[in-house]
C-alpha cells in the first residue's frame, strides 16, 4: 500500500505524518521519521485529522437554516445569495454594515491565507475582526513599532540556547506557538540534557513547569512589572551588553531611565515574586552564554500584553540575545511573505471603533468590540456578518453577549464545515473541503519556525464530487462582489481570468521562485522540487540577518517606541497605585490548554474526548478549604458578566488566589450539530471573561486574571 506523507495542520508545530489508507479510510497514522524537522514526533491530536474527515457531522454541502432545520442548497444558490445579501446590506446601509471574522484555522490553510485578501478587499468593510485580538496581537504591535514590520517576529532559538525563560506559555501541551518547533517536550529535555536552564513563570505549575529548573508563580497580569524589574536589575548591576546591536539601536538610554523606578522590591508585592528571586533570574539570564526570553498566550492576552511583548524583546536585545544563535532570531522562509511587499508592514491607530473607540491594527478592530458594534444602534451599525473558520461565541470574551448579538443580525453566512456554537446563527453555511482533501503548504508557520524548512503536502483524498476548497469559495464570492462593482480593477482585468490564475499552487510556485532559496540562490527551489521531496526539505538553521532585514527608517531597532513608553504610566497606576489591591474573597481566573483539545473544535472526535471530564475548575487547596469546597463537587463561578456551573478539581498546581478553566468547551448550547461534543459539553470560560476587559493600548482581550467568586 502506498504511504502518504503530509504536514499536520491542527496546531503550529507542523509535524510530519505518514498515513496509510484503504479506500476512504485512514488505516494507520504515525509520525514521519524522515521529516527533517519533526523526525517522527506527533501528538494525540493528529488522529483528529482522519476523524474530522470521516465525521458524519461534518457538512459536505451548503445548507440554509429554515424553521424546520438545515436544508441542503446548491453551491450556485448559496454563493449567489451570500454575495447578494451581503452586498445588499452594504448598498443600503454602507460598506461597514457588513463585518467579517477570520478564525484561527484560516492561518493553517493556504487557501484562506492566499485567497482571503481579495475577498476582504471586495467586501471593502472597515469592520474586520479576527482571532488575532484574542491571541497574538501584542507580538505584531511590538514587531511593527520596534522592527518596522508586523510579521518580523523574533523566534526563540530553542535548540541552541543555554537559558530559556518562558512566561505564560505551556509548550509541553500546546507544542509551541509563534515558535514552530515540533516535539517541544523533547526539545526542552534536550536543553536540560546539554546543561541549559529552563525557567517558567506561570500562575499554574504546568506540565512545562514540571520540566523546568525553576518555576515561579506570578500574579496574573503582572508580568510587565516583573520584566521591568529584571531590566532594572540588569542596568543597576552593569549587566547590559547589547553587543553589535548597539550599532543600530535607538532608545537604550530611555529604557534605562524608564526602568529606574522599578526595583525588584517595588514589584514583589504586585507580582508575588521575591526580590531575591528576581535578581537571581536577571543574573542567570545575563550570564548565560546564550539566553532567550519568550512569552505566549498568558502574556499576550492580559491587560498589559503590549508592554509584555515589547519588554521581552528589549530584554533579549539589551543582553545581546536578539538576532544571534541561541537567542531570539528571525526566519528566512522559502516563501517569504515579507519580501516584495506581499504582506503589508502594518499600521496602528489609524482609526477607532465606532462605539468604544478601540484602536485598529492593520485594518482590524479588536473582536472584544464586535458584540457592541452589532447591538448599538446608529449609523455604521453592523447588520451582516461573514465568519470564516472561527467560533467566536466560544473563543472571544463575553461570548454569551456576542451570541445574543448574532441572533439579531439581518444576515449571517459562515464558511465552515461544522454547525457549531457560532455558525448555528448563520442563515447559510458554505462548507469547504476537509483538511485531507486539499494540498497544503504552511505559508504562515514556516515563517515562525525555529529552523528553515519547506514541505508541500498533496491532497490525500480527491475532493468529494461537488465539494469546494476554501479558496474556491472565496474566489466565487469575490467574483460575484466584483461583478457588483467591487474591485473595479478586477472587473476590468477580467475577473474569471485573474482569479483562475491566482490559484494557491501558482502563487506558491511564484513565491518559492522569488524567495531567498529560489531563483537567485544556489538551491533554485520550485514547487516541483518540493513535490519531489515528500518528507520536506531542510534549509538550515536560523541565521543572523540584522540590520538588513529591518523595515524601520534607517534600519534601526527602536527600543523605546513612544506608544509603548507612554503605556508604562497606565501600568504603574493600575498595578502599583492605591486601588490595586484585590477585594477579599475574589479569585483571579486564568485559562489553560489541554493535550487532546484544540481550541473549540476537537471535541467531536470520540478518541479525543474519552476519559474523565476535563473541563474543570482548578483551585489551590487553601482556597478550597477557606470556602469549604472539595474536589469533584459542582461549584458555581461568577464574574461581572456571567456565571457557570463546573466541577471543582483541587490542586497544588495552582497559585493561591488563582483558579484555572480550559477554553473551547461549552457545547451544550441548543442547535449545535456536533453530537460527540454535545455529549461532552463542558462550559465556556468565555461566558465569564469580560468584553470590557481589554489591553487599553491594543484593544486585545485581557483574559488573564478576570476577578471571579466561587461558591458551592
Ligand atoms: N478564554 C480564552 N479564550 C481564548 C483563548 C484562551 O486562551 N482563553 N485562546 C484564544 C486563541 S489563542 C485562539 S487562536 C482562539 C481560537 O478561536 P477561533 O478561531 O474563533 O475558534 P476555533 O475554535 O479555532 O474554531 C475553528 C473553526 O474553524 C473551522 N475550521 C477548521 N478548519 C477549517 C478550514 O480549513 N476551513 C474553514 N473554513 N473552517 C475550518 C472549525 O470547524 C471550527 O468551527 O481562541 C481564543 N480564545
Ligand atoms: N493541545 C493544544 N495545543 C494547542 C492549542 C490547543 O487548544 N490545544 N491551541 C493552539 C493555539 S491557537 C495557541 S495560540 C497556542 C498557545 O500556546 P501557549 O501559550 O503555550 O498555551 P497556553 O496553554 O494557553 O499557555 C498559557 C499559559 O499562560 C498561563 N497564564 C495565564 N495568565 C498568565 C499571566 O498573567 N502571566 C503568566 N506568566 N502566565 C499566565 C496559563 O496558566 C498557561 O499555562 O497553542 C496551540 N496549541
Ligand atoms: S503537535 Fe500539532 S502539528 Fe504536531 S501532531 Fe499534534 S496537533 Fe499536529
Ligand atoms: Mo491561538
Amino acid at each position: 500500500m502506498p504511504l502518504h506523507h503530509r504536514t499536520c495542520t491542527l496546531c503550529e508545530a507542523m509535524c510530519g505524518l505518514t498515513l496509510e489508507v484503504e479506500g476512504e479510510t485512514v488505516t494507520s497514522l504515525r509520525g514521519d521519521r524522515e521529516d527533517p524537522f519533526s523526525r517522527g514526533f506527533l501528538c494525540p491530536k493528529a488522529t483528529a485529522l482522519p476523524d474530522v474527515h470521516a465525521d458524519p457531522d461534518r457538512l459536505r454541502h451548503p445548507v440554509r437554516r429554515t424553521s424546520s432545520g438545515w436544508a441542503r442548497v446548491s453551491w450556485r444558490e448559496a454563493l449567489d445569495e451570500t454575495a447578494e445579501r451581503l452586498a445588499g446590506i452594504q448598498e443600503s446601509a454602507g460598506r461597514d454594515a457588513v463585518a467579517v471574522y477570520l478564525g484561527n484555522p484560516s492561518v493553517h490553510n493556504w487557501g484562506t491565507v492566499l485567497a482571503g485578501v481579495p475577498l476582504v478587499k471586495a467586501l471593502g468593510t472597515r469592520n474586520r475582526y479576527s482571532a488575532t485580538s484574542v491571541d497574538q496581537l501584542p507580538h505584531h504591535l511590538a514587531a511593527l513599532l520596534m522592527f518596522g514590520h508586523q510579521l518580523l517576529l523574533p523566534i526563540p532559538d530553542v535548540d541552541r540556547t543555554d537559558f530559556l525563560l518562558l512566561l505564560g506559555a505551556n509548550p509541553v501541551v500546546s507544542n509551541g506557538s509563534l515558535m514552530t518547533a515540533p516535539g517541544m517536550p523533547l526539545r526542552l529535555k534536550a536543553l536540560r540534557a546539554r546543561g541549559g536552564r529552563l525557567v517558567v513563570v506561570d500562575p499554574r505549575r504546568t506540565e512545562t513547569a514540571e520540566l523546568a529548573d525553576v518555576h515561579h508563580f506570578i500574579r496574573p497580569g503582572s508580568d510587565a512589572l516583573l520584566l521591568l524589574a529584571l531590566l532594572h536589575t540588569l542596568f543597576a548591576e552593569g549587566r547590559v551588553a547589547p553587543g553589535r546591536l548597539a550599532g543600530f539601536s535607538d532608545g537604550l538610554e530611555q529604557v534605562e531611565r524608564m526602568v529606574r523606578e522599578f526595583p525588584p522590591e517595588g514589584v514583589a508585592g504586585a507580582t508575588g515574586i521575591a526580590p531575591e528571586s528576581i535578581r537571581s533570574l536577571a543574573r542567570g539570564f545575563a550570564s548565560a552564554p546564550r539566553a532567550v526570553a519568550y512569552g505566549r498566550v498568558g502574556l499576550s492576552t492580559q491587560e498589559f500584553g503590549g508592554l509584555c511583548q515589547w519588554l521581552l524583546n528589549v530584554l533579549n536585545a539589551v543582553t545581546g540575545n536578539l538576532d544571534r544563535p541561541g537567542g531570539a532570531m528571525f526566519t528566512r522562509p522559502a516563501f517569504d511573505v515579507l519580501r516584495g511587499g506581499l504582506a503589508g508592514r502594518g499600521h496602528f491607530r489609524r482609526r477607532r471603533s465606532r462605539v468604544r473607540g478601540l484602536p485598529e491594527f492593520s485594518g482590524e478592530y479588536p473582536v472584544a468590540a464586535l458584540a457592541e458594534e452589532i447591538l448599538t444602534p446608529g449609523p455604521g451599525r453592523i447588520t451582516g456578518l461573514l465568519t470564516i473558520a472561527g467560533n467566536p461565541v466560544l473563543s472571544t470574551p463575553n461570548g454569551a453577549r456576542l451570541e445574543r448579538a448574532l441572533a439579531s443580525l439581518d444576515f449571517m453566512a459562515a464558511v465552515d464545515f461544522y454547525v457549531n456554537e457560532t455558525t448555528r446563527h448563520a442563515h447559510l453555511i458554505l462548507p469547504p473541503t476537509s483538511p485531507l482533501e486539499h494540498d497544503h503548504y504552511d505559508v504562515v508557520f514556516h515563517l515562525l519556525a525555529v529552523r528553515n524548512t519547506a514541505k508541500y503536502s498533496p491532497a490525500l483524498f480527491a475532493p468529494a464530487t461537488d465539494a469546494r476548497h476554501d479558496w474556491e469559495i472565496f474566489h466565487a464570492l469575490s467574483a460575484r462582489l466584483a461583478g457588483r462593482g467591487r474591485l473595479g480593477w478586477l472587473r476590468r482585468a477580467g475577473r474569471t481570468l485573474v482569479l483562475s490564475l491566482a490559484t494557491p499552487r501558482r502563487l506558491l510556485d511564484l513565491g518559492l521562485r522569488l524567495g531567498p532559496h529560489g531563483r537567485g540562490s544556489e538551491r533554485r527551489l520550485t514547487l516541483r522540487a518540493l513535490e519531489a521531496a515528500p518528507h520536506g526539505i531542510d534549509l538550515g538553521p536560523l541565521e543572523p540577518c540584522l540590520p538588513g532585514r529591518l523595515f524601520t527608517p534607517g534600519r534601526r531597532i527602536q527600543l523605546a517606541p513612544p506608544e509603548l513608553v507612554e503605556d508604562v504610566a497606565r501600568l504603574r497606576e493600575r498595578l502599583l497605585g492605591p486601588g490595586a489591591v484585590a477585594a477579599d474573597g475574589w479569585l483571579q481566573l486564568v485559562g489553560r490548554r489541554q493535550l487532546r483539545s484544540n481550541n473549540s473544535w476537537m471535541h467531536n472526535s470520540q478518541r479525543l474526548v474519552k476519559g474523565p471530564e476535563r473541563c474543570t475548575l482548578l483551585m489551590h487547596p487553601g482556597d478550597a478549604s477557606a470556602r469549604g469546597l472539595r474536589s469533584g463537587q459542582l461549584v458555581r463561578v461568577e464574574s461581572r458578566v456571567g456565571s457557570i456551573p463546573i466541577p471543582l478539581e483541587v490542586s497544588e498546581e495552582m497559585m493561591p488566589g488563582t483558579v484555572s478553566i480550559p477554553h473551547g468547551w461549552g457545547h451544550g448550547r441548543p442547535g449545535v450539530q456536533t453530537r460527540v461534543a454535545a455529549a461532552h459539553p463542558g462550559v465556556s470560560i468565555n461566558d465569564l471573561t469580560d468584553d470590557q476587559a481589554v489591553d487599553a493600548l491594543t484593544g486585545g482581550a485581557a483574559f488573564s486574571g478576570i476577578p471571579v467568586r466561587v461558591v458551592a
